[in-house]
């Protein structure tokens, strides 16, 4: 049996942090599918049993429920000794970007991609409102990448794990092409897929897909 447990939904950027933080640490995990698109996580009883925030991803850590990818990979990080912050100087910048990454490029990606994959009638206004602040975002971490090659020091840090995790799923979701748009960081996306044990989000995290409409 496995020591931990990951309440996840395919589709879930968010899970797929922790599954692949997991999977490069050389850590098995059993996956529990959630029906995010029936709407569980939004019940009374998933809330009081799962996650009072109404969340996913939730990692069981034997009897620890743990949510909150970003404390959750500085704990695995700590944990391995893999990915994490090799002096105060890329500990504080590996933070830094953990939450520009929450507030920023994985929150507006996360509903965008959402809304515009997975949703039946998007709102157009809203779309092309989180596509203008995804731009700016996108434009940021590529001007970054093109004096590094990863975004925190030489080496791949749970940084990048968690500002790749939503630029990793196919391009028809969110409808970027980086190769052609974001080179730097199309570049980058290459180079985190060279690591030793990758897997694409999908090949992770099996199970029921949503419709996607696009
Ligand atoms: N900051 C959270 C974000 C988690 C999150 O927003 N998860 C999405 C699914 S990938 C969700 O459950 N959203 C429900 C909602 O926003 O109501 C984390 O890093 O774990």
């Amino acid at each position: 049996m496995s020591r931990y447990r990951l309440h996840y939904f395919p589709e879930s950027g968010n899970s797929y942090k922790l599954a692949l933080m997991l999977t490069l640490c050389g850590q098995a995990f059993e996956p529990v599918w959630t029906d995010f698109g029936g709407g569980v996580t939004r019940t009374p009883e998933w809330r009081a049993r799962v996650n009072p925030m109404g969340e996913i991803p939730v990692l069981e850590d034997g009897p620890e429920r743990l949510t909150q990818t970003a404390p959750i990979l500085l704990r695995l990080a700590e944990r391995y000794g893999q990915l994490g912050g090799r002096n105060e100087e890329e500990k504080f910048e590996i933070l830094r970007w953990l939450f520009w990454d929450n507030h920023k490029l994985t929150g507006y990606m996360a509903s965008y991609r959402y809304s515009r994959a997975f949703t039946a009638t998007p709102d157009a206004a809203v779309l092309a409102f989180m596509r203008r602040r995804l731009d700016d975002f996108l434009g940021i971490l590529n001007g970054h990448l093109q004096e590094r090659s990863f975004v925190v020091g030489d080496r791949p840090t749970i940084a990048d794990i968690s500002l790749m995790a939503y630029l990793s799923f196919p391009k028809s979701e969110a409808g970027y092409d980086f190769a052609v748009s974001h080179p730097a960081l199309s570049a980058w996306l290459s180079r985190m897929a060279m690591l030793p044990g990758w897997q694409a989000p999908y090949d992770l995290l099996p199970g029921k897909r949503l419709h996607c409409y696009v």
